[in-house]
């Protein structure tokens, strides 16, 4: 769909987003005989991939299985370079995506949807986009993204900066030319640690401006090995289908552990820990059974981890300001390639600002620990209003006019991360509330997608208008997300996960923990007639 009196005003669903989900919730409805549309603001697909063009930009799940599933001939026909993908080599799978099933011309692009409101008499969402446009749908799909919100805090003075400045999930298309530069970055979550190998080797300087600490384990990214790849192609299909059910959707190349921490003595436990290393990706989080469980368990892995960067770490002072103090995996764990021998350069600097963060940005550079530091670039890998911000910044109207940002004021409420009580025929993939952030994301999207195309299908032979989820299926749901967080300690330090890096933003645990546990649940809502859903 190129332009905008080509829009189709009268449609079964509307798609928001143009990303992994977007692309295929489109695909199947158009499988499924719907008249679909998805708007995407981007000028391209891709999503998260299409945004995120920093340097050193990659997925941390491996390639062979960060991909589709849904057609065996894409899966055996698409070749992967590397263990871990980069994202030129995603965004052009998407691409790949995109014209070998024929869905750009069913997208439209540079086109933000700004609301959706329910309208009750005809039983229709009335949507309306930032060009002006109007379309009527039966159903509408939110794919808008997990992480696409992006958070550039208010830091005082920014406005005043001579400099030029990018926050990472808006890097410009062309890339940027750090040689000759002073260049900050603040941030060091996952983009961050990614971003600073590999600015450093291009800019003059390169000053990283850290409020808190992460860990971190070598990624081992490695070309792809031919052997590997043919014997995943081999069985593809029995491959995927075995990783469905395990725990994150994926296959971490692993045995599972057989001990908790501490059934081993402390030599074992360190020969453990250093094959983990040396694997690296997540293995270290498989190491023993009880890592993100237990907290005595977990502060043998942290502090193994501060041992690493202390031996890495040359300066002494820069390797003990390095040194995480949360609980490991309570932040997303990083994988990085060279992050923490970055520090060993001489063109580059860290200022520990865990202290007031950055005070102001000036225009010469930023204050931070009590010094004005000059720069000529600023890179803010600063996060995002994760989970809930895309989704919140459509203004989505359900019955009786009621508003979500108003129902989700508190933070969101759904059932399974799908639905929510009040918004008839309004899906969300990977919502708040499904595990989504904390699996591997493309086999988990296929899952919903998959859920969604049958629940429409289940809707156009039964002759039902309407479905949505229940109150008294909700709460519970709440309940239970809250209750499986409490199993771990993925909600024992601030992270994004609970909202905690947005100012004034409700602090609820919002992905739910058991990837296996809620594909047993969502089969058995379907079994038992969309339990906890009313069907009207
Ligand atoms: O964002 P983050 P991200 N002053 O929120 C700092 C996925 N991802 O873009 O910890 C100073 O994790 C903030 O400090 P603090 C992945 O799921 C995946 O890195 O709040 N600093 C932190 O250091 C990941 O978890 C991949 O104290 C400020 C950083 O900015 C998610 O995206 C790659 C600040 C933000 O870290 C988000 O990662 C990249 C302030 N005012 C991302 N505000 C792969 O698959 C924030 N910070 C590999």
């Amino acid at each position: 769909m190129a332009t905008d009196s080509s829009a189709p005003r009268e449609l079964d669903a509307v798609v928001v987003g143009a990303g992994f989900a977007g692309m295929y919730m489109l695909y199947k409805l158009r499988e499924l005989g719907f008249a679909a549309v998805a708007f995407e603001r981007g000028t391209g697909v891709g999503g998260t991939w299409y945004w995120n063009r920093y340097p050193g930009a990659r997925c941390d799940a491996p390639s062979m299985q960060y991909s589709y599933q849904f057609s065996e001939a894409l899966q055996q026909e698409w070749r992967w370079t590397e263990k871990y993908a980069s994202q030129p080599e995603i965004l052009a799978y998407a691409n790949h995506v995109a014209d070998r099933f024929g869905l750009r011309e069913h997208i439209q692009f540079s086109t933000s949807v700004e609301s959706a409101v329910f309208d009750e008499e005809s039983e229709r969402w009335r949507v309306t986009t930032d060009r002006g446009e109007a379309v009527s749908a039966r159903f509408v799909v939110l794919g808008a993204g997990c992480l696409s919100s992006r958070n550039t805090p208010k830091f005082p003075g920014l406005e005043d900066f001579e400099g030029e400045w990018f926050h990472t999930s808006d890097w410009p298309h062309e890339g940027v030319d750090f040689r000759g530069k002073r260049v900050g970055i603040v941030g060091t979550g996952s983009t961050g640690i990614q971003a600073i190998p590999v600015i450093a080797e291009s800019a003059e300087h390169l000053t990283v401006f850290q409020r808190t600490a992460q860990y971190s384990v070598p990624a081992r990214n490695t070309p792809m090995d031919p052997a590997y790849e043919a014997r995943i192609k081999a069985d593809y299909r029995g491959f995927r289908e075995r990783n469905y059910r395990k725990p994150m959707a994926l296959d971490v190349e692993l045995d599972p552990p057989e001990h908790r921490t501490f059934e081993v003595d402390a030599e074992e436990r360190r020969r453990t820990y250093e094959a983990g290393w040396e694997t690296g990706g997540i293995a270290l989080f498989f190491a023993f059974q009880d890592a993100v469980t237990d907290r005595e368990a977990n502060e043998a892995v942290s502090q193994y981890l501060r041992d690493k960067i202390a031996e890495i770490v040359d300066d002494p002072e820069t390797a003990k300001a390095l040194m995480p103090k949360h609980i490991y995996a309570c932040k997303r764990p990083c994988l990085d390639t060279h992050y923490f021998e970055t520090y060993n350069r001489p063109n580059v600097t860290l200022v520990d600002c865990s202290e007031g963060g950055v005070e102001s940005i000036t225009a010469k550079g930023v204050r931070a620990a009590g010094a004005e530091h000059e720069l000529d670039v600023l890179v803010f890998a600063t996060g995002f209003d994760a989970m809930t911000g895309s989704i919140l910044a459509i203004d989505i109207r359900g019955r009786g006019g009621r508003s979500l940002r108003d129902k989700w004021a508190a933070g969101p409420r759904s059932y399974l991360g799908l639905s929510s009580e009040g918004f008839p025929n309004l899906f969300m993939i990977s919502g708040p509330g499904s595990p989504s952030v904390l699996t591997n994301m493309i086999p988990t999207i296929e899952q919903h997608v998959n859920w969604i195309g049958d629940c429409l299908v289940h809707l156009r032979e039964t002759g039902h208008r309407t479905i949505e989820a229940t109150l008294e299926a909700e709460d519970p749901w709440l309940i239970q997300v809250r209750a499986a967080a409490d199993q771990t300690l993925w909600d024992a330090c601030d992270n994004w996960y609970q909202g905690a890096n947005i100012p004034g933003k409700p602090r609820v645990f919002m992905p739910y923990v058991d990837w296996p546990g809620y594909l047993a649940k969502c089969e058995e809502v379907v079994a038992n007639g969309y339990e906890g859903f009313a069907l009207r």
